[in-house]
């Protein structure tokens, strides 16, 4: 396929490894494609579901001890460790070499090595980035090829370049203990071993697109973020778009691809997605920032999903799609998750293939009950989503009116806020928190701080990744407004308060009335917050002007608690923090404090 003699080197010497029984090129034809579907059902990888339903789509159950990401197990091996932070784990560079190769030793053996080209952004583009993956397993091939920009264009757009990504992974015996996802960006190289799992293993996504890309984004002056990129069309047709970070499984696929409510669709409003999970952003020749999704598909999260919640999602999902781990109904050889309709199938087998009985499901012990797992999901095609953006494969991408950040915080955060300025908005990025959840293993609800949703994906030094914020704010005459919101604040019972989804929009137009200057707010020790009555609750049951006021309270004593854990998170992050972001701590302080 190439005469490219760095990228036929690497391959050899990692052949050499790995030891495979043959070599295959992934040309992204749907002929092989089509190959490849068809032996991962006999192999049982794949399972297809009912053409009728679901033409095109398979099921498919990784290991039960692979279900999600592993930051405990994943490395930033920069040569010297102040490089990777405090925050992330570290590795010597030449020792996790050393440790995986013994790892990655004949692990092939028997097998056949995959050689995946692929592009992160539209191939040939300026901004886009080409990396090649080699693995043993044909459903990460299968999900590359929804997920990136695979084949033999990409090889050629490449030419002689030794400019590449260079992605090993080896599902090898999948074995947790000897499991790693390790990154070494200062040569453009992603080791990953013993996992079968998404973001753990679909190198071009979290590994490549935020990881290694945040490290090239502080050197070459632009930004690798974990956000999703949405249009928001008004009744005249004027697209104004907005970026939000939000931890993983808090709300930006179902964001990306709200529905509207009534009173806005009636008046002519739309919303067009251009990504759910990960963000490109440049300076503009305009002094904007201008924002591409490097993807070309969503790796979303199956449960909750459903009609009301998430139509266009659901829609996605009805061809070429792979779900991994959600509840097989043997009945019609459908697929079913908690939250997808309140009929359970009777006859089915849960994540882990085994017999299921929904009588027997526990909200309190989801992992342990479901029929799906929490972090079950889909790997759609962007071209199959009804809202996909007219800008989705646009070169420069989009430019940005508002920056969100958000968590899912039970008290604390107000629904909505906005920052005074770049730097104000780059402290509120920085002090994020949020209830973990199950898109990564470990303990799910407890609150940890999460800057800029980023802790788990930022390439170096947390210090540092703050001041690349600040000194992009320096670099951008017209920058976005920053806002943060929370669509997860819960009454003493523990409900949600805020019914969330579509009725967001609420909120978005809210910000962009701000951005417009067409609103006032209230000034608050955090920020600027909305006058309840702005928010608009015409249409919505349950809600009415007080509920918004509450959502909007904010209570000092909590906030100079979290002033407490903000202090020992900096410290944690240690000397590379900004003095300025210092300041506006010590603002914050002294505002809740008058
Ligand atoms: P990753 O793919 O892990 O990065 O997740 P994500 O940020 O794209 O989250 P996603 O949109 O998939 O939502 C995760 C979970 O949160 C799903 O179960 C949703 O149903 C739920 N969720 C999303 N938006 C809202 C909301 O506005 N309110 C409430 N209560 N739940 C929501
Ligand atoms: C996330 O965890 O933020 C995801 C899923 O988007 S994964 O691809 O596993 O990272
Ligand atoms: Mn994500």
């Amino acid at each position: 396929m190439t005469n490219n003699k760095s990228v036929l080197n690497w391959i050899n010497e990692m052949a050499e490894m790995v030891n495979p029984d043959k070599i295959v090129w992934i040309d992204g034809s749907e002929e092989q494609t089509e190959a490849l579907r068809a032996e991962a059902c006999k192999t049982g990888e794949l399972e297809p579901l009912n053409a009728e339903l679901y033409p095109n789509c398979y099921l498919h159950r990784t290991a039960v001890n692979d279900v999600a990401r592993v930051e405990n197990r994943t490395f930033i091996c920069t040569r010297t460790k102040e490089d990777a932070g405090t925050i992330n784990n570290w590795m010597d560079p030449k020792e996790c070499y050393d440790k995986l190769s013994k790892l990655y030793k004949n692990s092939y053996q028997g097998k056949t090595m995959y050689v995946i080209p692929y592009s992160m952004g539209v191939v040939g583009s300026d901004f886009a980035k080409i990396g090649i993956e080699l693995t043993d397993s044909i459903y990460v091939v299968l999900n590359m090829l929804i997920m990136t920009r695979v084949g033999k264009n990409v090889i050629d757009a490449l030419g002689d370049s030794a400019d590449f990504v260079k992605g090993l992974h080896a599902v090898a015996e999948c074995d947790e203990e000897k499991r790693y996802i390790c990154h070494f960006p200062e040569d453009n190289t992603i080791w990953s071993v013993n996992s079968g799992y998404g973001g753990n293993v679909l190198l071009g996504k979290k590994c490549f697109a935020l990881r290694i890309a945040s490290y090239l984004g502080r050197k070459e002056g632009w930004m690798a973020e974990h956000m999703l990129i949405l249009g928001l069309e008004n009744p005249q047709g004027e697209v104004k778009y907005i970026s939000a970070a939000f931890p993983s499984a808090c709300g930006k696929t179902n964001l990306a691809m709200l529905i509207p409510p009534e009173i806005y669709k009636k008046a002519g409003y739309k919303v067009w997605t251009v990504g759910d999970d990960i963000a490109w952003i440049r300076v503009g020749e305009d002094g904007r920032l201008w924002a591409v999704n490097p993807e070309n598909g969503f790796f979303g999260v199956a449960p909750g999903t459903n009609e009301h919640s998430n139509y266009n999602a659901l829609m996605t999902t009805k061809k070429n799609c792979i779900f991994t781990n959600v509840c097989h109904d043997l009945d019609n050889n459908s697929v079913w998750w908690e939250g997808l309709d309140n009929n359970p199938p009777k006859n089915a087998l849960n994540w882990r293939g085994e017999k299921w009985d929904y009588t027997k499901y526990d909200k309190a012990d989801k992992v342990g009950t479901s029929g799906a797992h929490p972090n079950s999901r889909f790997t759609a095609m962007a071209s199959n989503c009804p809202c996909i953006s007219s800008e989705f494969n646009s070169l420069k991408g989009v430019p940005l009116t508002a920056i969100i950040f958000g968590g899912r915080r039970a008290k604390t955060a107000p629904l909505v806020y906005e920052s005074r300025n770049w730097q104000h908005g780059t402290f509120v990025g920085s002090i994020m928190a949020s209830e973990t959840t199950a898109a990564a293993a470990g303990a799910v609800g407890v609150v940890r701080r999460d800057p800029m949703a980023m802790r788990p994906f930022v390439g170096y030094d947390m210090g540092d990744y703050f001041a690349h914020w600040l000194n992009m704010g320096k670099k951008i005459p017209n920058a976005p407004k920053i806002f943060h919101v929370n669509w997860f604040r819960t009454d003493d019972e523990g409900h949600f308060i805020w019914p969330g989804f579509g009725d967001n929009m609420r909120v978005l137009m809210w910000i962009l009335a701000r951005c417009a200057g067409e609103v006032d707010a209230v000034e608050t020790p955090i920020g600027f917050v909305p006058k309840a009555e702005d928010i608009n609750i015409e249409g919505l049951e349950d809600v009415t002007v007080d509920t918004i006021r509450e959502l909007l309270s904010i209570d000092n004593a909590s906030w100079l608690e979290d002033v407490e854990n903000i202090k020992a998170f900096y410290k944690q992050i240690g000397e590379r923090v900004p003095a300025e972001l210092y300041d506006e701590l010590a603002i914050l302080e002294a505002n809740l404090k008058k």
